[in-house]
């Protein structure tokens, strides 16, 4: 089992990315606790240094498995399903730009709350055009590249725009490119899914990458999930990517990221 937890570039508002602040510093710390992986959470490639983020990730042995979008909402109000088209054209631009970094380590680019929530004034249906005619030109300009898109069905109380799998998976059969399938986030999940085994199973290969929380969106062990009866459902899909940590940074980030690996890993030590 490979394991990431999500590190923000950047100071972020997004309350469940466990740890922020120094870069260099975070990487070392999760390399040291046994990760593999960083899930990057980047507002804007423009502003970050591609080339220095990749040498401090690869000094710490450490991989790329996905770049988190989501801070171009929270912090820009960028989305797919904006009334405004110059906001639409500057969210898909925005997706577009993290394409030649996620070419270079092999990183999922995630769509979560950057597709929106149906606002005033905008029928469900037209949002939900304008979403799917987005996923299919940011996955047309990622394809050629071998970059994959993934969009997370994210709950009801965050957006009003595909909240569960079922969702999921018809608009990945819309959107129709092989390049794009489901981010699954077990604290979603855990909101949305009657039977979480069961979603999962049902997405099978288009799941692309795969978010663990427990159920109060703590770490993994702090709630009530059975991370053994999920994950082994996930595997037995075939699923071999990242298993990536977004949890919230308590009592403490520290502990979190610690505890949350150790229950993972326990799953499945002789
Ligand atoms: C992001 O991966 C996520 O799970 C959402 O809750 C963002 O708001
Ligand atoms: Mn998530």
């Amino acid at each position: 089992m490979k394991l990431s937890i999500v590190l923000s570039t950047h100071p972020a508002q997004f309350q469940a990315v466990a740890l922020k602040g120094d870069f260099e510093a975070n990487v070392a710390r999760i390399a040291a606790w046994g990760y593999d992986g960083v899930e990057l959470a980047v507002r804007d490639p423009k502003l970050v240094d591609a080339d220095e983020l990749l040498r401090i990730v690869s000094a710490h042995g450490l991989e790329v498995p996905a770049i988190g979008t989501g801070q171009a909402w929270g912090e820009e109000g960028l989305s797919f399903t904006d009334p405004d088209p110059e906001v639409r054209a500057a969210a898909m631009q925005r997706v577009c730009d993290h394409v030649p970094f996620a070419a270079r380590t092999g990183a999922v680019i995630i769509i979560g709350l950057l597709r929106g929530i149906v606002k005033p004034g905008v029928g469900h249906d037209q949002a939900y055009t304008w979403l799917v005619e987005a996923l299919q030109r940011c996955s047309a300009v990622a394809a050629p590249h071998g970059v994959r898109l993934v969009l997370e069905p994210i709950n009801r109380y965050e957006t009003t725009l595909v909240n569960n799998v079922e969702q999921g998976l018809a608009l990945v059969e819309e959107v129709g490119a092989d390049n794009f399938g489901l981010l699954l986030d077990t604290f979603h999940m855990n909101i949305e899914e009657a039977v979480i085994e069961d979603s999962i199973r049902a997405a099978g290969d288009r799941i692309f990458h795969f978010h663990v929380a427990d159920s109060n969106r703590w770490y993994p062990g702090a709630g009530h999930l059975d991370f053994k009866a999920i994950l082994d459902i996930l595997f037995a899909t075939g699923y071999r990517g990242y298993v990536s940590g977004e949890f919230m940074p308590l009592p403490d980030a520290d502990t979190a990221a610690q505890r949350g690996i150790a229950h993972l890993r326990q799953l499945y030590s002789p």
